[in-house]
């Protein structure tokens, strides 16, 4: 059971990840074109955010998480900081590719986060290998690993299910099952009504959670983390939610129906969580207006420090290349 001071560290991080991201979205619609503090665009997980806090939050620090896109709450739950997210963003040269890239391919293997490979599904076998040499070592992590409802009918997701299954290793698949791989919909996706449904012909167990109930999804990707660290191998999570943007921050997704969006927002994972908490008298509009005046300077603090950091040079585009 989570305590008080519990509760609200994930209202913090739910709050931290919305302020942050409604910023990356801010600049990408508002900048500059011909100095662009962002190059490209943003992978929000806008209105999903409870997946990536809600199964972070259930980890020690030993463990490892395989991200996906839209797994930036769980990545400052890792301990990545503000400054960095931005840094990245911005393509500073201090950012975790130096520049290189400019959104969400990057880990960071000290945190014990591995590199988002942009090819859906293809992290998961990797969870696989951090679970098996974690396995050799006596070691006792547990790898958490991301993917989406789109990434779910790659063939690379079942090998990797079946693979962990077979040989007990440590690791939990938590699916955000937000119902768009960009603008294909669940139901040209699949033909089951819930993908956990699948855990069963792997030989794991599957479990559903509200993806918009952050309790509920750290409860239920907790028991899993735990039934992996006893050693009885691993789980699939599927958490239902709703991608509230668009794919990136150029789609404004007008091939999502009025009415789903309708009906999603009111299911809003912060909305809810503020009704939670004031029901419990462990918040109220005064402490919520708080923490969003908090990590709102906390994100125009970090834009303060980052933003004439320099960026990559031409020249050093040659180094820390690989040249057999
Ligand atoms: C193998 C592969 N096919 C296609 C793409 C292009 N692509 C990037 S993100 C994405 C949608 C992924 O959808 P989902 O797994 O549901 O994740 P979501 O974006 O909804 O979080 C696609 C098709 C890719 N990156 N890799
Ligand atoms: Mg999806």
């Amino acid at each position: 059971m989570l305590t008080q001071s519990q509760h609200l560290e994930l209202y913090y991080y739910l709050r931290l990840t919305r302020a942050l991201e409604d910023w990356i979205f801010y600049i990408c619609h508002n900048q500059s074109p011909k100095q662009p503090l962002i190059i490209g665009k943003g992978y929000l997980s806008t209105g999903q955010e409870a997946v990536s806090i809600g199964a972070a939050y259930a980890l020690e620090k030993n463990d490892w998480i395989a991200q996906s896109h839209r797994d930036f709450g769980a990545l400052l739950i890792r301990g990545m900081t503000v400054d960095e997210l931005l840094s990245q963003y911005f393509s500073k040269l201090d950012s975790p590719t130096w520049g290189r890239d400019s959104n969400v391919h990057f880990g960071d293997t000290q945190r014990h986060i591995l590199g988002f490979i942009s090819h859906m599904g293809a992290l998961m076998p990797v969870a696989n290998g951090i679970a098996w040499g974690a396995k050799y070592q006596k070691d006792d992590a547990v790898t958490l690993a991301f993917f989406g409802d789109g990434a779910s009918s790659q063939g690379v997701v079942h090998e990797a299910m079946n693979y962990a299954a077979v040989f007990k290793l440590a690791v939990v698949f938590v699916c955000n099952n937000n119902r768009w791989a960009i603008s294909t919909p669940i139901k040209e996706q699949f033909a089951i009504e819930n993908l956990a449904d699948r855990a069963k012909g792997y030989g794991m167990p599957g479990t559903v959670c509200d993806g918009n109930n952050v309790v509920e999804v750290y409860e239920t990707v907790k028991e899993a983390v735990d039934r992996a660290r006893r050693g009885n191998g691993p789980s699939f999570v599927e958490c239902k939610t709703m991608r509230m943007a668009g794919h990136g921050t150029h789609d404004m997704a007008k091939y999502v129906p009025d009415e789903e969006y309708d009906d999603w927002k009111k299911r809003d994972p912060i909305g809810n969580f503020e009704k939670f908490l004031k029901k419990k008298g462990w918040g109220d509009e005064k402490y919520f207006k708080q923490i969003v005046e908090k990590v709102r300077n906390e994100v125009k603090e970090a834009t303060e420090r980052v933003k004439n950091k320099p960026g990559p040079t031409i020249e050093g585009q040659l180094e820390d290349l690989y040249a057999p």
